[in-house]
């Protein structure tokens, strides 16, 4: 095992960047809450180098922090409320009670029902056990009784939802490669993931359950504990949220009990994904859109985020880009997919347009 950074190596780098640095952990943390925090645990043993360990050793990190455990929203708050606000643009932390919305009577249906531009749809939301740490804190053991706890309640799962769980261990490379290609499953390559610990004890507690035509799926113990997934071809946002709500209520009465917090909503690993967790995505063909200049601001005016189609921190292919609603926290369920589907649509408006 290599040696860790102890926090003043970790600070020293921050504060003496090897690459342009302007991530939150950048912006927030100031010597003296650094000061204020070091000496500061966790009831479940996360410290403040747990938090910031990533952004540290990653300086181009764009948040840069990662929560110990549920209890680092608590004990180490000076910092991440700090970054959270930022990054989900709220001023207060009173994130409503969810509100998944009347899946009845949804005003939209297909957002590119000629099927020209969308590849494909997804929603997910990621959920945490309340009684567990976060990566830099989970030991081994911890992560096999979560897979066990998580794949009994995912084995009730009926009609659509009913699947089969594939732990990673055991998995051919090849299976494993397909999966990945194909965007259905998740690979131990996010450096920024790596160095909060994401991937301690690789492959072991990880693995992906889905259903029959890989409608539904559901990480386990990939970044989070939990992330709930539904996707489909084409841009049909109604079927795959109402898929993804119908999922939600199910697993949150099977059995298994999920960290919220006040004013905060259910809490995840990553700040980013406070709130309601959820992103909604497309791949999308915007060949033409993508190479204006203003392609970054005109998602920022409609708060929405362009991924390339490998996941975060990948490329675009063939000016496919993944696009989603950005902001998680401060606002229901049912409103971050609003904002989404008002994004992708004034996306696809720009497109023509320019076409
Ligand atoms: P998340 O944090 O939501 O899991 P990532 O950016 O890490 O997001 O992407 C995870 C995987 O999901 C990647 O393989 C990505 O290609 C896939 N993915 C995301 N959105 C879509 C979509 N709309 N259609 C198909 N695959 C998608
Ligand atoms: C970073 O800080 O860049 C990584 N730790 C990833 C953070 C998640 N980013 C996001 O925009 N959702």
């Amino acid at each position: 095992e290599k040696k860790q950074l102890t926090l003043d190596e970790l600070w020293a780098r921050l504060c003496d960047p090897p690459t342009e640095c302007n991530s939150l952990l950048k912006k927030h943390l100031t010597q003296e809450a650094l000061d204020d925090l070091r000496e500061l645990q966790t009831q479940f043993g996360g410290k403040l180098e747990d938090c910031i360990r990533s952004g540290c050793e990653n300086t181009d990190s764009g948040v840069g922090v990662y929560a110990s455990d549920p209890d680092a929203y608590t004990v180490f708050a000076p910092l991440l409320d700090a970054v959270i606000k930022d990054y989900h643009k709220v001023s207060e932390l009173n994130h409503p009670n969810p509100d998944f919305g009347d899946v009845d009577k949804l005003d939209f249906g297909d957002l590119d029902p000629e099927g020209n531009l969308i590849v494909s749809t997804r929603v997910r939301v990621g959920r945490s056990h309340d009684s567990y740490g976060f990566p830099p804190v989970l030991k081994l053991e911890d992560r096999v009784e979560m897979e066990k706890k998580t794949v009994e309640a995912l084995n009730k799962l009926e009609g659509e939802l009913k699947g089969t769980y594939y732990p990673l261990t055991g998995m051919t490379k090849e299976t494993q490669k397909q999966l990945t290609d194909d965007h259905f499953l998740f690979n131990d390559s996010d450096r920024f993931l790596r160095a909060a610990g994401g991937y301690n004890d690789w492959p072991t507690g990880r693995g992906i359950f889905f259903n029959d035509n890989k409608t539904f799926l559901v990480w386990v113990n990939e970044e989070d504990h939990l992330r709930f997934i539904s996707m489909q071809k084409g841009g049909n946002l109604k079927e795959v949220y109402v898929r993804l709500v119908k999922a939600i209520k199910a697993l949150e009465s099977s059995g298994l009990s999920f960290a919220k917090r006040e004013g905060l909503g259910y809490l995840t690993f990553c700040p980013s994904n406070l709130g309601t967790t959820l992103r909604a995505s497309v791949h999308i063909k915007i060949p033409k859109l993508s190479q204006t200049p203003d392609f970054k601001a005109f998602c920022d005016k409609y708060n929405i985020q362009a991924r390339g189609i490998h996941g975060e921190h990948t490329e675009s292919v063939g000016g496919v880009y993944d696009i989603s609603n950005k902001r998680r926290l401060g606002l229901t369920e049912i409103q971050a997919i609003q904002e989404m589907r008002r994004g992708v649509e004034a996306v696809i408006a720009e497109e023509k347009k320019l076409g």
